[in-house]
């Protein structure tokens, strides 16, 4: 894409939660959308969460990705302070393996959605994937990609043996 400047946020609660995030960023890089990363927690930095959101769409970004653990209140937090589509990352925990997060993520009150995938990293990839999706409803090169992209797989698939 010509212009460099991110149209995806993805957020996430802690540093912590990087290591399943990259699967985030890695994959809107490998389609060329331009995004950035920034750990932002709902709990332990309220004040800067809610600047960041809430200045999102005027510097151009489309989609936030919010990722968090526990009682996993960023995506909703983010949701309440933008217009723009927000998908919500459960992440793995250890004490409940992530059915914190995805229940914290996904029983959203009615009036402010946000968009769940599933827990860690297959919900870090699909978040990636959907935030393509909604940005190629008005670009027709991402679309391209998206088929291509699909195509690999079940060309991938195909040639599966197993011995
Ligand atoms: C959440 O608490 C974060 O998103 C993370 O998943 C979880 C644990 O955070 P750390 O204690 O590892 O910083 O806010």
């Amino acid at each position: 894409m010509a212009d460099h400047k991110p149209l995806v946020g993805v957020i996430m609660g802690s540093k912590s939660d990087w290591d399943t995030m990259r699967s985030a960023t890695e994959t809107l890089t490998k389609f060329g959308v331009p995004n950035e990363a920034r750990v932002l927690s709902a709990h332990r930095s309220p004040a800067l969460t809610a600047e960041y959101v809430s200045s999102a769409e005027s510097r151009g970004l489309e989609v936030i990705i919010a990722a968090a653990g526990g009682a996993a209140h960023l995506a909703g937090v983010a949701a309440a302070h933008t217009i723009l589509p927000v998908l919500g990352v459960p992440m793995e925990s250890a004490s409940l393996k992530g059915l914190d997060s995805l229940l914290s993520t996904v029983q959203m009150p009615g009036g402010i959605p946000v968009g769940t995938l599933a827990i860690g990293k297959p919900g870090a990839t699909n978040a990636a994937l959907l935030a393509i999706a909604i940005l190629a409803t008005s670009r027709p090169d991402l679309r391209e990609k998206i088929r291509a992209f699909r195509a690999e797989q079940v060309e991938k698939i195909a040639k599966e043996t197993l011995a």
